[in-house]
């Protein structure tokens, strides 16, 4: 959606420096004054340039965005996810809760420092078999784990103030100690 309003906006500013282009061309054209016409044609690609070279990057870097599945836009908070045998470590503290605000871009960076495979997802419940609580809000899986030392990332928004968790989705692994409270909060709490 913010693509489509950045591309809506930019080809309204377009359509509207074409207008103004045709309008002072055909006045130009009227008035018998060529080089005026040409003076403003030079200072409209001048200008649509500049224009262009500003909004360019955010497009480019949302369309860049789009390609990877999963990864969503600029993360406005990040945590790093340490999973141990059978426990978390965020921030330093074992299980420490991660707490957010709704609307926040959260990126999250999942280390696997146990010696058996670990997933991360963000759950409803802190148990096994948990549905997912928020969309994209996972790494890895329980039928695909990452294997020890390995590295995983994701970028999720989050919307909806409650109380979640964070759990190793592999079976047994949340009962064991890998789940702790994921809270995003509203704008008034
Ligand atoms: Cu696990």
């Amino acid at each position: 959606l913010p693509f489509v309003l950045q591309v809506g906006s930019l080809a309204k500013l377009l359509l509207l420096l074409v207008l103004l282009g045709v309008m002072v061309g055909i006045s130009s054209w009227m008035l018998g004054r060529l080089w005026l016409g040409a003076i403003m044609t030079t200072f409209l690609l001048l200008f649509i340039g500049v224009i262009v070279s500003l909004l360019a990057p955010s497009v480019f870097s949302f369309s860049l965005q789009l390609m990877p599945p999963g990864q969503g836009p600029t993360p406005t908070v990040q945590f790093t996810v340490i999973a141990h045998d059978y426990y978390f470590t965020v921030q330093g503290s074992q299980n420490n809760s991660i707490i957010v605000k709704a609307g926040d871009v959260v990126k999250i960076i999942f280390l696997n420092e146990g010696s058996t495979a670990h997933s991360f997802m963000v759950a409803k419940e802190p148990r096994t078999g948990a549905m997912l609580a928020i969309q994209g809000a996972e790494i890895g899986s329980a039928a695909q784990p990452l294997a020890p030392g390995a590295r995983g990332e994701v970028i999720f928004k989050v919307t909806t103030p409650g109380t979640y968790y964070y759990i190793c989705p592999v079976p047994g692994h949340a009962e064991l100690g890998m789940a702790a409270p994921f809270i995003v909060r509203g704008p008034s709490s």
